[in-house]
């Protein structure tokens, strides 16, 4: 029997309703199989049975008051996963489907991810089924307030910083940082994505997408590919499709689709990002309003058939389990030769052996978005020295950082007898970090 089986049969036994939980706990685990063989000690201490259980795990309620008057309830959560290598580290999901299997598959994998980037951070991740959708400011606002008021006890910049993710960003970020900031009498890099006149960074808002095309352009070019001249689709239209579109623009690709969560827009004439810009950034309005300004693309209703697009190069940057094996087989037939994950764990478990299979180059979400986290390690790093780098400087840094977990993946993956397989690389080469401080500091958690 496999050494790291039994891992994976206690933690379906302590949490059976937990299945997203499952699906990124199942695939990291059987990329750490011959990490476990040639690393007993580890076994011994129970470092695989100890990075898949949270060291916190907290939920809470979150009152306030609607434009109505009336009162509304939502949970809220921080599941503080590991703190073996930094404080937890990890963003804010705002999204009526959140619950804890779904925080604790995306604390999971930001342990690995934050690893990965080479910077000194834990892994956390936290939330509410709050739905920010169709809410004024002013209940956002007071959502906001109501969160961090409980939340406050939990984090601090040496503890646990918690950033953006779905429906988290500048806005909601302001809300719970100016919270924060009532409340502790403190003025400190506790929140990450701020705005630059409150200790922001530059870059930060464009990091993900701009990190993940970095990412892709590395990997692109180990095949003698590039983006120059690829068609490329997107989907989701949020942050990460944004500025992933905005990179992929610069870089000589074209992207012809977006989507959210009711449609898809297809643009064969390349996707006018201004316009998408507007619509989502400063309207907040749905995606199929594209069509009005340029006519000429269509919109599509319901998401899943974007993959039937035909194109060069896929970035999922929507949600979880996107991708599944009938869209991963008419990409395979259609042409796609590179899919890059900006979301977390878009591709379900038999997209990605499709893409493996036909030898797709695939770059898994813990190492190809990676860029918006080390970005978000940038940010504290300026704030404890109360300085700020340009945009270049920090864009330089974020391309270095892209570069280099490229290679740590790739590196790990032929080291361990997987070449070119970035999914057991990535989980290997973020596991070996983490794996070996936990060892040197003893059985605590
Ligand atoms: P946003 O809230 O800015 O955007 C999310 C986008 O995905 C929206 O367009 C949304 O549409 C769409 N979407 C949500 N659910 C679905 C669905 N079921 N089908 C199709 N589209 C859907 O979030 P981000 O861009 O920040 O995050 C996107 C992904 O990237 C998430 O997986 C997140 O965890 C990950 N990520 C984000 C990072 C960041 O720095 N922001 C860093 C690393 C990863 P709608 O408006 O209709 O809901
Ligand atoms: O999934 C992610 O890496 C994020 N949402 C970003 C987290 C962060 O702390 O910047």
């Amino acid at each position: 029997m496999k050494i790291l089986e039994s891992v994976m049969e206690r933690v379906i036994k302590r949490d059976p309703n937990e299945p997203e939980f499952h699906q990124a706990v199942k695939e990291v685990l059987e990329s750490l199989e011959p990490v476990a063989e040639k690393n007993p000690e580890w076994v011994k201490a129970g470092i695989f049975d100890r990075i898949v259980e949270p060291e916190r795990q907290i939920s809470f309620r979150v009152s306030w008051v609607d434009d109505n008057g009336n009162v509304q309830v939502n949970r809220g959560y921080r599941i503080q996963f590991n703190s073996a290598i930094g404080p937890y580290k990890g963003g804010i999901r705002l999204h009526p489907s959140v619950n804890a299997s779904i925080l604790k598959f995306l604390g999971f994998e930001q342990i690995l991810k934050n690893s990965l980037t080479g910077l000194p951070m834990g892994g956390g991740k936290g939330g509410s089924d709050f739905d920010p959708k169709g809410k004024s400011d002013g209940e956002v606002m007071r959502f906001c307030q109501s969160f961090m008021t409980e939340l406050e006890r939990h984090i601090g910049e040496n503890t646990d910083v918690p950033a953006g993710d779905m429906g988290t960003g500048a806005r909601e970020i302001g809300y719970m940082y100016g919270q924060y900031r009532r409340l502790r009498n403190d003025f400190t890099g506790v929140l990450t994505g701020k705005g630059l006149t409150w200790g922001g960074s530059l870059a930060r808002t464009e990091a993900t997408g701009y990190g993940l095309c970095y990412f892709m352009d590395e990997a692109l070019k180990a095949k003698g590919k590039s983006f120059k001249g690829a068609t490329v689709v997107i989907s989701g239209s949020g942050n990460v499709a944004i500025y992933a579109t905005e990179k992929v623009h610069q870089l000589g690709g074209k992207v012809v689709a977006l989507s959210d969560s009711n449609g898809y827009i297809y643009d064969p004439e390349g996707i006018k990002l201004e316009t998408v810009k507007k619509i989502k950034e400063v309207e907040r309005k749905r995606i199929s309003e594209y069509i009005k300004y340029h006519p000429n693309a269509k919109y599509t209703e319901g998401c899943s058939d974007i993959w039937t697009i035909k194109c060069d190069i896929a970035l999922p940057c929507a949600t979880q389990n996107d991708i599944d094996e009938n869209s991963a087989n008419m990409l395979v037939k259609n042409g796609c030769y590179a899919v890059g994950e900006g979301a977390n764990m878009p591709s379900t478990p038999e997209a990605i052996d499709v893409f493996i299979k036909n030898k797709v180059i695939f770059a898994p979400s813990k190492a190809a978005n990676a860029g918006g986290v080390a970005t978000s390690a940038l940010e504290m790093s300026q704030n404890s020295m109360r300085y700020s780098w340009t945009f270049e400087e920090v864009d330089a840094k974020l391309k270095d950082i892209m570069v280099n977990i490229y290679k740590a993946a790739s590196t790990a993956a032929k080291e361990y007898g997987y070449e070119d397989n970035l999914v057991v690389g990535a989980n290997i080469a973020g596991f070996l970090k983490v794996a070996d401080a936990m060892y040197a500091q003893g059985i605590t958690y």
